[in-house]
């Protein structure tokens, strides 16, 4: 049987400190906010999986469609030996890309859910027995010391998450790849595209609630692990367009002048009837816009792949 080697970068207690230091920042300026990777505890998870079957959200089929489409291009392109995905969750699209690689010797998933590497992982092995998975605990927009393994090497992060960062923030975060890439390595690249509002605002707003009961997660897991507070139900979901920044933004509304306690932080926090914690941007994209992002990191576009309804885009790109 292959190996299956787990690297644990991130020590136990740095996600309770990144937590508590998260919340005190988020909760004490104007506008509040709350970074959107708190909503994955196991729940949150759990909500986000059900979120990409709703019918309104679309970005998980649409590029489901370009990876069944294109990975034999991708693979016949790049002729990794390493694969590298960032945030790499449950895998699940990425096998396609994992099944085409025909020379492909190690798999590194990166993620800061122990339990999804590991269970990836071992149904990986379990199916392609001669391929080696060195999966990383590790959150990917910090600083990431990658196993020696045999190149070429493909960075894959998939899903849009890089939506999730402000334009400073994805300039940081791709320069970081970039370093992390070689002559002959290559960048695989999710980006939800720019598209009519109302389809936008509806991926973000089902009919069932489910983004919002994800959304509201985000204070059940401050309430749990920081001993706050939040009562969820007093919170509105709201899912906006900003159309100058071309991104949406999910945010939670007071529904009432409320204070807060978050005892773990030893702070009360006062809410305003109608005051917004902004607890998410998704920003969406156009070909230039990836193409000019990449270009200041140092990476070429050598690809650009969309779903037959040009929703959503994979682009490859290179040193
Ligand atoms: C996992 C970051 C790609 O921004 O569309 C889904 C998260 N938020 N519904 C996205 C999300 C609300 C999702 N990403």
């Amino acid at each position: 049987m292959s190996p299956f080697l787990l690297t644990r970068t991130l020590p136990e207690d740095a996600t309770e400190a990144a937590l508590r230091a998260d919340v005190l920042n988020g909760l004490t300026r104007t506008p509040k906010t709350l970074p959107p990777k708190w909503f994955y505890d196991a729940h949150g998870s759990e909500l986000f999986d059900r979120i990409t079957e709703l019918e309104e959200y679309y970005p998980t089929r649409a590029e489901r469609e370009i990876l069944v489409a294109r990975a034999g291009e991708i693979a016949a392109a790049t002729g990794a030996r390493t694969l590298v995905e960032l945030g790499s969750g449950s895998s699940e699209k990425t096998r396609y890309v994992i099944d085409a690689l025909t020379e492909l010797h190690t798999y590194v998933p990166v993620d800061v859910s122990e339990s999804a590497l590991t269970q990836a992982g071992h149904a990986l092995i379990a199916e392609r027995p001669a391929l080696s998975v060195h999966a990383l605990i590790a959150d990917f927009t910090a600083e990431l010391a990658l196993p020696e393994t045999p190149g070429p090497r493909l960075v894959a992060f998939l899903g849009g998450t890089i939506g999730n960062l402000l334009p400073a923030e994805r300039a940081v975060f791709l320069a970081s790849v970039r370093a992390l890439l070689s002559p002959g390595d290559a960048l695989l690249l999710g980006t939800d595209l720019v598209k009519d509002e109302k389809v936008l605002v509806r991926a973000y707003d089902d009919a069932a609630g489910v983004t919002a009961a994800f959304n509201k997660n985000v204070l059940t897991v401050v309430d749990r692990e920081l001993g706050a507070d939040f009562d969820p139900g007093a919170f509105d979901h709201v899912a906006l367009w900003d159309a100058e920044h071309e991104w949406i933004e999910m945010r939670l509304r007071s529904r009432t002048a409320q204070t807060v306690k978050i005892p773990a932080l030893d702070l009360a926090v006062d809410f305003a009837a109608g005051e917004e914690l902004h607890t998410e941007i998704s920003a969406k994209f156009r070909k230039e816009g990836v193409r000019s992002e990449l270009s200041a990191a140092g990476l070429e576009l050598s690809h650009w792949w969309t779903d037959e309804e040009g929703r959503f885009a994979l682009s490859l790109s290179r040193v």
